[in-house]
C-alpha cells in the first residue's frame, strides 16, 4: 500500500461536501466551503486544503459555529457593503456579498466589504483572485486567534493575520500574493507537529520566550513570531485594527478569549477592498496595464518568480492528474464520516 491516495478534483469536492453535510452543515455552506478546500488542495496549499476538514469539523462538533445560518447582506453606503455571517463560516458570506462589492467598485471606483461575525479558516487568495477575474484589483485582510508575539515581546497578542492582494492582467493569470504576517501560518506549524518534524528557528518561541524548533512547544504555551520583525508586527497590528475595530468586529485577542481553550476556528470579521482600474486611471488604461506588465517582466526576466506562480503551476498539474493526499490525512478525513 502506498503512503498516498490519488483523487480527482471532483472527488475532493465531493468528499468535502459529504464530510460537512454529515456533520450538520447545510448544502449551501458545504458547497461554498468545499469549493475553497478543493481549490486549496488543487493549488497545493497544504495548510489550507483538505487538512482544513479536520479543523472545520472539530469546530462544528463543538456546537459554536452555525452550519446553516444564511448570511444577511446590508447595503451600508454607496461604497460599503456589510455581510453578517451570523456565526457561520465565512465562505458563503463572501460568495453572496462579493457580487454587491464588485458592482459597487464599478460604480464608485473603490468599494469595501466587511464580513462580520464569521468563523474564518481559509486562505484569502481565492477571494482576491475571484475579484481580479472580474477586472478589479483587490485586497483582503483578517485577524485570527492571538497566537503571535509582537516584535520585542514573547507573549501572544496578534493573530497570524493574512494579507492578500490581486492585480488583474490581460492574457495572464492575475498577480496575486497572500501571506500570513506571522513567519509561518499556524496551519504549517500544525502540519509539522502532525508529521513529527522540527520547525525552522524564527517561527516561534517556547513558554520561556526562547527560540525553539519544537512545534509542540510553540503551540502549547509558547508564541509564534511575526515575519520581518517590527515591520511584520506593525502590519499585523494594522490588520487587527482594519478588519477588527474599524468594522465593529473582534481582534485576535477577543477571538481566542471567545474560544475559551476549545481549539476551534477563529471567530471575527474580514475586510475586502475592491478597486476598479477604469475609474482610477487618467484615461489610458492600456498604457497603465503596459506599465504594470513591464514591472512584472523586470521581475521575471532576472529569474525571480511572481507570487502565485507555484500555485498556478500546481493548479495545471492537478487539473491534468488530480491530487495526492497522504493516506494518514485521508483516513482521518474518512473517520469524520463515522
Ligand atoms: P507562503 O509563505 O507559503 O506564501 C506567501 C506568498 O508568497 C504566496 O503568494 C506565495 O506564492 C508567495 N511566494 C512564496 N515564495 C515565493 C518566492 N520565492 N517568490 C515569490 N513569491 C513567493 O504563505 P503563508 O504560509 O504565509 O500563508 C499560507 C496561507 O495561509 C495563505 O493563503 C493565507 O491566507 C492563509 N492563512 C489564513 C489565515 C486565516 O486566518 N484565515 C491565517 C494565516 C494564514 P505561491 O503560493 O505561488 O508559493
Ligand atoms: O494557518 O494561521 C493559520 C490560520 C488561522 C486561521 C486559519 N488559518
Amino acid at each position: 500500500m502506498t503512503d498516498t491516495v490519488q483523487l480527482s478534483l471532483p472527488e475532493v469536492h465531493e468528499l468535502a461536501v459529504r464530510v460537512l453535510r454529515h456533520n450538520g452543515m447545510s448544502d449551501a455552506h458545504a458547497q461554498a466551503i468545499a469549493r475553497v478546500i478543493a481549490a486549496g488542495q488543487r493549488d497545493e496549499c497544504h495548510s489550507h486544503g483538505v487538512y482544513r476538514l479536520l479543523v472545520t469539523t472539530h469546530t462544528l462538533r463543538q456546537g459554536k459555529v452555525s452550519g446553516t445560518a444564511e448570511p444577511i447582506v446590508r447595503d451600508r453606503s454607496p461604497a460599503i457593503v456589510a455581510v453578517d455571517a451570523r456565526f457561520a463560516f465565512s465562505q458563503l458570506a463572501f460568495e453572496v456579498g462579493s457580487k454587491v462589492l464588485a458592482a459597487k467598485a464599478r460604480q464608485t471606483g473603490l468599494a469595501a466589504m466587511a464580513i462580520n461575525n464569521c468563523y474564518h479558516f481559509s486562505a484569502l487568495w481565492p477571494e482576491v483572485e475571484a475579484l481580479a477575474d472580474q477586472g478589479l484589483a483587490a485586497m483582503a485582510l483578517t485577524p485570527s486567534h492571538a497566537w503571535v508575539a509582537p516584535a520585542g515581546g514573547s507573549r501572544p497578542a496578534l493573530g497570524t493575520n493574512p494579507l492578500a492582494f490581486a492585480w488583474p492582467r490581460a492574457g495572464h493569470p492575475p498577480y496575486v500574493f497572500d501571506f500570513a504576517t506571522s513567519a509561518a501560518a499556524r496551519g504549517d506549524i500544525e502540519l509539522h507537529r502532525r508529521s513529527g518534524q522540527p520547525i525552522p528557528i524564527g517561527w516561534g518561541v517556547d513558554a520561556s520566550g526562547a527560540p525553539t524548533t519544537d512545534p509542540e512547544a510553540v503551540i502549547q504555551g509558547g508564541a509564534m513570531l511575526t515575519f520581518g520583525g517590527h515591520k511584520g508586527s506593525a502590519l499585523s497590528t494594522m490588520i487587527e485594527l482594519m478588519a477588527g475595530p474599524l468594522i465593529g468586529d473582534l481582534t485576535s485577542l477577543d477571538s481566542i478569549a471567545l474560544d475559551a481553550g476549545k481549539g476551534g476556528t477563529p471567530c471575527h470579521g474580514e475586510l475586502i477592498l475592491a478597486f476598479d482600474p477604469d475609474r482610477f486611471g487618467l484615461g489610458d488604461l492600456q498604457g497603465d496595464q503596459d506599465r504594470a506588465e513591464r514591472l512584472f517582466s523586470s521581475i521575471t526576466q532576472q529569474g525571480a518568480r511572481l507570487p502565485s506562480q507555484r500555485r498556478f503551476e500546481a493548479r495545471a498539474r492537478s487539473i491534468a492528474h488530480g491530487v495526492q493526499l497522504s493516506r494518514a490525512l485521508y483516513s482521518d478525513v474518512l473517520a469524520l464520516l463515522r
